[in-house]
């Protein structure tokens, strides 16, 4: 199994311990494509930004989102790559699985929260204490449907 994991770069990097714990608990269910979302030696900065490297970036990132059987997303901090990255699987009807932290005090965009179908598109309100039950469940629904 192919896993897409969409985590904040460029929108910050607060939850890069937390998108560490996710990896590697979908490690344990298949590759996970884009693991560097969770290096946290990246920063929000880091490489020097050109155009021509951005467009590597975002082609290559995209013909990941196609090969990839499920895409998995840390949404609590806002992104636009997320946000894109989540538009774009849409079109590809992948299967995704968003999950929010209420207890950021933050209020998930409703393009997010209002995709949500309860079957390609599913978002899941959770603590960070239960992360890899909550993935566990997932995973495990995923084999049966
Ligand atoms: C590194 C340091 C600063 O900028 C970079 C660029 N590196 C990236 N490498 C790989 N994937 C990236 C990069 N920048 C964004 N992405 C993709 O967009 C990832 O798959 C993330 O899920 C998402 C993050 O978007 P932003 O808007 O928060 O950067």
């Amino acid at each position: 199994m192919k896993v897409y994991f969409c985590g904040s770069i460029r929108g910050g990097r607060d939850d890069v311990s937390l998108y560490r714990k996710i990896v590697n608990k979908l490690q344990t269910f298949g590759t996970v494509l884009t693991e560097h979302v969770s290096d946290e030696q990246l920063s929000d900065r880091g490489e020097a930004s050109t155009a021509a490297a951005d467009r590597q970036i975002h082609d290559r990132d995209v013909d990941w989102l196609r090969q990839s059987d499920v895409v998995v997303a840390e949404v609590t901090q806002p992104s636009l790559g997320v946000g894109y990255e989540l538009g774009r699987a849409v079109d590809m009807k992948k299967k995704i699985f968003c999950l929010f932290r209420p207890s950021s005090g933050r209020s998930l965009s409703a393009m997010i929260r209002g995709a949500d179908d309860g079957e390609l598109f599913v978002v899941r309100d959770y603590s960070e204490d239960e992360v890899e039950n909550v993935l566990q469940e997932f995973f495990d629904n995923l084999k049966t449907t």
